[in-house]
């Protein structure tokens, strides 16, 4: 059977170990550490990884987040290899959006140069005007295909969909 591993790529706060505790079947696994400065509500950031796993149409997938600090940035080497493609989930309440898309696109592409992504954008609801167009533009000069989506990381519906979608372009 296919080990199917899917990875969490974004900034920090925008989601991805919220999107895995959505998504899980069973308690996560996470490491959390407390932010320095906190974030709104957020006061803990993943300082090594975020585990979890869930079922869908008969197969196991994997979750893995990385953790989204700079300092951080070897777990991607750790957890690149192998994996079936990365649901990158970029913060649409923050004007770095943009850069943080080709930072993030350009770190885990260097990595694997075919490695499939599946985009969400997170927060559109707090506010923030996130052009999809000009991410699609930025997606397009690293990745093949990268459908682009607004989700909520806290909503099942909503990121399922983003995971489908990714599934559907590549495969279990
Ligand atoms: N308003 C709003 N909050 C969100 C949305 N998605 C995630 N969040 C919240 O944003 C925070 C994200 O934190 P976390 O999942 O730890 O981010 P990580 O650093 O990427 O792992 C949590 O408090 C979530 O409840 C969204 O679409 N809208
Ligand atoms: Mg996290």
């Amino acid at each position: 059977m296919n080990y199917n591993k899917l990875l969490f790529g974004g900034p920090v706060g925008a989601g991805k170990t919220t999107a895995i505790q959505t998504l899980s079947h069973e308690v996560p696994i996470s490491t959390e550490a407390p932010l320095d400065q906190s974030m709104g509500e957020k006061t803990t950031t993943t300082v090594a990884l975020d585990y979890s796993f869930l079922r869908m149409d008969g197969s196991i997938i994997h979750l893995y987040g990385l953790p989204g600090q700079d300092r951080l940035s070897f777990m991607r080497d750790i957890l690149v290899p192998g994996a079936l493609g990365v649901m990158l989930l970029l913060d649409g309440s923050r004007e770095t959006i943009y850069d943080d898309a080709h930072a993030w696109l350009s770190s885990l592409t260097t990595l694997d140069a075919n490695l499939m992504f599946a985009i969400g954008v997170t927060k559109t609801d707090i506010g923030g005007q996130v052009s999809l167009n000009e991410l699609r533009k930025i997606a397009a000069h690293y990745a093949k295909s990268a459908p682009i989506l607004s989700v909520d990381a806290r909503e099942e519906d909503s990121i399922k969909q983003l995971l489908r979608i990714l599934v559907a372009i590549r495969g279990l």
